[in-house]
């Protein structure tokens, strides 16, 4: 019998919303119950590339948006055939962030259009499944203050909200949202049925791409 490949599975959400959390409470739980998972998160700010993005968003350098937005694109890239190793080694990757991040907070920018941001991205390996951390703002709010990092304000953040709701509307991702006004574990365990489902319909359909 073929060996199984493991599943791409992405956290998304705007800042705060607990997917850092989640993604760690989900590979301990895949781990604990038999299936080989690790997590990876994106930007990966550790290469070379991640260094000139962490630069940026901790406002010690500035680059042209559309510069910055390649960049965090390349990041992904850069990491593809690590990606496809471990998914071809049966692991499940659970994924703090990916491309759709990438395209809500450049096209939440003055000048950018959803197609264009997208291009970069185009041919990355598909997620079997994308789950958004649902929170109004409201309710972020309750979770403390904002950091000093750049995008982090409640009107850029607003805006990322409404890119996210548009990019939900593309059928051929596999999207779920998830409430995370929950408690941690009443997120955890809708998040943990969701990978679970996706890891067993997944596993005998090959790795599709954006
Ligand atoms: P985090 O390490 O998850 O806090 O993410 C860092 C910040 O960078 C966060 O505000 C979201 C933003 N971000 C993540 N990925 C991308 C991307 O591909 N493009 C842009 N412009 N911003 C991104
Ligand atoms: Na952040
Ligand atoms: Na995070």
């Amino acid at each position: 019998m073929a060996s199984k490949r493991g599943a791409l599975i992405v956290l998304e959400g705007v800042d705060r919303a607990g997917k850092t959390t989640q993604c760690k409470k989900l590979v301990q739980a895949l781990q604990q119950s038999g299936r080989p998972a690790e997590m990876m998160r994106f930007p990966d700010r550790s290469t070379t590339i991640g260094q000139l993005i962490s630069a940026y968003l901790e406002k010690k350098s500035d680059l042209e948006d559309h510069t910055v937005h390649l960049l965090f694109s390349a990041n992904r890239w850069e990491l593809v055939p690590v990606m496809k190793k471990k998914l071809e080694q049966g692991i499940t990757l659970v994924v703090d962030r990916y491309a759709f991040s990438g395209v809500a907070f450049t096209s939440a920018k003055p000048g950018f259009c959803l197609d264009w941001c997208k291009r970069p991205d185009v041919g990355l390996p598909k997620p079997d499944l994308v789950m958004f951390l649902q929170l109004n703002p409201a309710e972020a709010a309750l979770r403390g203050q904002f950091g000093n990092e750049r995008y982090e304000t409640s009107a850029f953040q607003k805006s990322v909200q409404e890119k996210f709701e548009q990019l939900m509307k593309d059928p051929s991702v596999n999207w779920k949202v998830i409430d995370a006004s929950q408690n941690v574990e009443g997120v955890h365990a809708d998040i943990r049925t969701h990978s679970l489902n996706a890891i067993n319909e997944t596993q005998n359909m090959p790795l599709g791409e954006l």
